[in-house]
C-alpha cells in the first residue's frame, strides 16, 4: 500500500485500501455466495488488445528502476506529468512515471504490477464463465480499473479490468459496458472510443463538478469507425434514486437498441450516499433496483468492482446489487476472487 494520497491539495491516507476488499469478500460469505473461483491468469494477447506493450512493460518493471534512479522507495509517484504540449517521451526512470499517468492518484509500490494482474484476472475469468455459457459472474477486482487507459494509470487504477472483460467476451458476445461508478469511466471511454464492436456507456457526475474533470461530457459519442458507440450520461451532485434510476432506465434502451448480447457492468458504489469521494445520494436499495433492471436485458452479465469508499456500506451494497441481478434468474452465481 502506498503511504498516502494526493487529495485535493492535501496529503491523507488511501481512500482505496485493502479493507474494502475484506468487508466485501466477508458481505458475499455471509450472504452465502460460494461458487468462488481463483482467478485465471489473463493472456498477453488480450492484455495487448487493451494496454500498450511499453505501458505493459512499464507498470511491471519501473519500480526497481524508479528507486535505483534516486526515486523515493514509498511509492513511484511522478513530480512532472507529461501533458498537452509537452508530450516527448523520455526513458529516464524518474520520467517516465509522469508520461504514463494523468494524475497522481495511482503510485506504484512493489506490489502493484502482481496486484494489478491478479485484479485483471478475475475480470477475465469472470468473463471466461460468461464464455463457457455461465450467465452472471461478479469479479472483486482491486485495484479497481476503469480509469486505466491504454497506456496511462490514473485514480487507482492501472490495469482496466472491465476492458479486459469486454476485450475476453467479444470472441463470444457483441459486448455492451455500463459504467456506474460516480466517477466517469475516462480509461474505458479511451480504449473503446474507435470501436464500432464494444458499446461505452457511462452514468457520472458532471464533468463541470467531479473527477476526472475533463472528459465524460454528453458531446462524446464516439470517435471515427466507433460513432455513436459512446454515451456519457452526465449527472449533477445531489442526485437521487429516482433521477438516477430514471437513468439507467436510458442507458439500458441504449444498449438494447444497439444490439448487445452481454452486459459488462463496471460497478462503483462512489455513488452511495455519504461517500467520501462522491457527491450523489444512492441509497442501498437503489442497487438492487440497478441491478433488477439490469437483469430484465435477459442476456449475460459480468459485472466488475470499481469504486466504492464508504467501506462501512461498501459489502451490503455490493451484496444488494447483486441480489437485484439474481432476483429475476434461476442461472447459477459465480464469484471470482
Ligand atoms: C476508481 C475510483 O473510484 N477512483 C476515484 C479516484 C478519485 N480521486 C480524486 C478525488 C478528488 C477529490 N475531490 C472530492 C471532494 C469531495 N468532497
Ligand atoms: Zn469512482
Amino acid at each position: 500500500m502506498p503511504p498516502h494520497e494526493f487529495y485535493d491539495g492535501a496529503l491523507v491516507p488511501p481512500f482505496e485500501s485493502a479493507a474494502r476488499a475484506d468487508i466485501i469478500d466477508a458481505a458475499l460469505a455471509q450472504a452465502g455466495y460460494h461458487d468462488q473461483h481463483a482467478p485465471q491468469t489473463v493472456p498477453h494477447a488480450i492484455l495487448t488488445r487493451v494496454h500498450t506493450p511499453e505501458y505493459l512493460e512499464y507498470l511491471q518493471h519501473i519500480y526497481p528502476q524508479w528507486c535505483a534512479a534516486g526515486g523515493d522507495a514509498a511509492a513511484v509517484i511522478p513530480s512532472t506529468l507529461a501533458v498537452r504540449w509537452m508530450q516527448r517521451y523520455s526513458p529516464h526512470p524518474l520520467a517516465t512515471p509522469g508520461y504514463f499517468a494523468f494524475d497522481l492518484s495511482a503510485p506504484i509500490v512493489e506490489g502493484t504490477w502482481a496486484a494489478s494482474l491478479d485484479s485483471a484476472g478475475m475480470a477475465y475469468s469472470a468473463a471466461q464463465y460468461l464464455c463457457d455459457g455461465g450467465r452472471l459472474a461478479y469479479a472483486r477486482c482491486r485495484p479497481p480499473g476503469h480509469h486505466a487507459g491504454s497506456d496511462m494509470c490514473g485514480g487507482y487504477c492501472y490495469l482496466n479490468n472491465a476492458a479486459i472483460a469486454a476485450e475476453t467476451l467479444t470472441s463470444r458476445y457483441r459486448v455492451a459496458i455500463l459504467d456506474i461508478d460516480i466517477h466517469h469511466g475516462n480509461g474505458t471511454q479511451q480504449i473503446f472510443a474507435e470501436r464500432a464492436d464494444v458499446f461505452f456507456a457511462s452514468i457520472h457526475g458532471h464533468p463541470h463538478e467531479c473527477y476526472p474533470y475533463y472528459m465524460g461530457f454528453a458531446d462524446e459519442t464516439g470517435i471515427g469507425a466507433g460513432q455513436g458507440t459512446t454515451l456519457n450520461l452526465p449527472l449533477a451532485f445531489g442526485c437521487d434514486d429516482a433521477t438516477y434510476l430514471a437513468t439507467v432506465d436510458h442507458a439500458l434502451a441504449r444498449i438494447q437498441h444497439w444490439g448487445a448480447t452481454a452486459l459488462v457492468i463496471s460497478a462503483g458504489f462512489d455513488t452511495f450516499a455519504g461517500d467520501p469521494l462522491g457527491g450523489f445520494r444512492l441509497s442501498q436499495a437503489c442497487y438492487t433496483q440497478i441491478g433488477q433492471r439490469c437483469a430484465r436485458l435477459g442476456m449475460p452479465i459480468v459485472v466488475i468492482q470499481e469504486g466504492g469508499y464508504a467501506v462501512a456500506e461498501l459489502g451490503s451494497n455490493v451484496v444488494a446489487l447483486l441480489g437485484g441481478l439474481t432476483a429475476s434468474t434461476t442461472a447459477p452465481d459465480c464469484v471470482i476472487g
